[in-house]
């Protein structure tokens, strides 16, 4: 496999909240995506700041510490060819209203404020991210019978 990657994935509070659990994680699957690690968690506000640490400042910062804290939400680490950039293709624009027809923002939400998903931006941010909501026992490495099929090369 050719530039395989992690990346984690949150479905955060509006998503467990509106039933879309399902919706969201079977789009990733079908994508030809490996889940390799999951859990269900309610972040405190100290752990959200970090995770939003860039956006410390910025006018909707404390509405998104409380968005995150508000309800449980599913954590993941999704495993792949170019998986940060097919799991940002698939979750599609920040803002809802400017992401592409098919992508889960684009196809379930509307606000920016309420986009039900996170992504890693890019390898650095990844890793750092993968190590900051899961340890090295909770990610499991598994192999497909029928890998070819999504990842060979021609
Ligand atoms: P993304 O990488 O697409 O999740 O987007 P950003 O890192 O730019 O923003 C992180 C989160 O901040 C967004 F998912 C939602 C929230 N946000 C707002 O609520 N309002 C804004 O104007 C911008 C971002």
């Amino acid at each position: 496999m050719i530039n395989n990657q992690r990346t984690l994935v949150l479905i955060k509070p509006d998503g467990v909240q509106r039933g879309l659990v399902g919706e969201i994680i079977s789009r990733l699957e079908k994508r030809g995506l490996m889940l390799i690690a999951m859990n269900f968690r309610q972040v405190t506000k100290e752990f959200a700041e970090t995770h939003y640490g860039a956006h410390i400042g910025k006018p909707f910062y404390n509405g998104l510490v409380k968005y995150i804290t508000s309800a449980p939400l599913i954590a993941m680490v999704w495993e792949g060819t170019e998986a940060i950039k097919a799991v940002r293709q698939t979750v599609g624009a920040t803002n809802p209203l400017e992401s592409a027809p098919g992508t889960i923002r684009h196809d379930l939400a509307l606000l920016t404020s309420r986009n039900l998903i996170h992504a890693s931006d890019s390898v650095e941010t990844a890793e750092k991210e993968i190590q900051m909501w899961f340890k090295k026992d909770e990610i499991f490495e598994w192999s497909r019978l029928h890998e070819d099929w999504i990842s060979g090369l021609n």
